[in-house]
């Protein structure tokens, strides 16, 4: 039987775009309370608009910088106050999505900038380890609770100019990897689910805002939309609380390996 995820609280990181964003309202449309956060509030007030018109039962949102620890505990401070505790009667977290992250620049490694570097590190790496740990004790134990972390296919195969997100993506695997060993017993399932090409603003951040250059990477193929990941990650929080979606690769039928992508003329 599919885990219900009406009135389960459902917490998404990078909810003001891509994922995010059809996250909350996917997960809405289940009749699940959300708490979303990103660092463009006004984009926020939006998504949970959407999100309780799709049938979310409560959408709170919050600013929320991963790169930052002090922002994590503030935003979990916060979350806290709606959810309560582990322990709580009939409450806490059921569904942590460590979402927020992406790429910035395609530069090789001998052009590399320390800054992008560091973005990169931060947001995909850091702030799924700080998010984690700040939200666990939030998290009831033996109850279908899951935690999903966004990894990529960066993670499991290299591109040039991509050292360090694929290094982080590497990252994020292996994190999850050591979070479930650690969480054995709990009754917590985590999951990486690890998309190729999707269509969001991905591209248009990691180009720094060049549009024409951001369009260009979908150009002639027909790639993963948003949707179709929040629809996964819907799935698999719903599956039988003994059931445990471990590692999931979801590529768009166009694109058979990180370096081969059909392109229509
Ligand atoms: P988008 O750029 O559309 O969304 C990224 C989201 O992350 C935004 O909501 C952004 O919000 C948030 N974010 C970024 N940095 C931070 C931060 N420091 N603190 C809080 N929020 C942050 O991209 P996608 O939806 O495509 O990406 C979502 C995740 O999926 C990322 O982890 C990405 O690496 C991964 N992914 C994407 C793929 C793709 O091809 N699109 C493929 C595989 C994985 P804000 O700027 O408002 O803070
Ligand atoms: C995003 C997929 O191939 O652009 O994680 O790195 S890719």
């Amino acid at each position: 039987m599919n885990f219900s995820l009406k009135d389960k609280w459902v917490l998404i990181t990078g909810a003001s775009s891509g994922f995010g964003a059809a996250a909350a309202r996917a997960f809405g449309a289940e009749g699940a309370k959300l708490l979303l956060g990103a660092r463009r509030v006004d984009r926020l007030e939006k998504i949970a608009a959407e999100a309780r018109k799709a049938g979310a039962a409560e959408a709170h949102f919050h600013p929320l910088d991963v790169s930052r620890t002090a922002s994590v505990e503030e935003f979990v401070a916060w979350a806290r106050e709606r959810v309560g505790g582990q322990k709580s009667e009939g409450r806490g977290l059921h569904v942590l999505i460590n979402n927020a992250g992406g790429a910035h620049g395609l530069d090789t490694v001998a052009e590399g900038k320390d800054e992008d570097w560091e973005a990169m590190l931060q947001s995909n790496v850091l702030g799924v380890l700080r998010m984690t740990r700040a939200v666990l004790p939030l998290i009831p134990h033996d109850a279908g609770a899951t935690i999903i972390n966004l990894g990529s296919i960066a993670g499991h195969v290299a591109y040039e100019g991509g050292a360090a997100y694929c290094a982080a993506k590497a990252g994020e695997l292996q994190i999850t990897r050591a979070l479930r060993l650690e969480l054995c017993g709990t009754g917590i399932r985590v999951c990486t689910v690890d998309p190729g090409l999707a269509e969001t603003e991905f591209s248009l951040v990691r180009f720094k805002g060049d549009a024409p250059r951001a369009k260009k990477v979908y150009e002639g193929t027909n790639p993963l939309g948003a949707e179709d990941i929040a629809e996964t990650l819907v799935w698999v929080a719903s599956r039988p609380s003994h059931v445990n979606i471990d590692e999931l690769i979801i590529k768009p039928t166009d694109q058979a390996a990180i370096h081969k992508v059909y392109r229509r003329q």
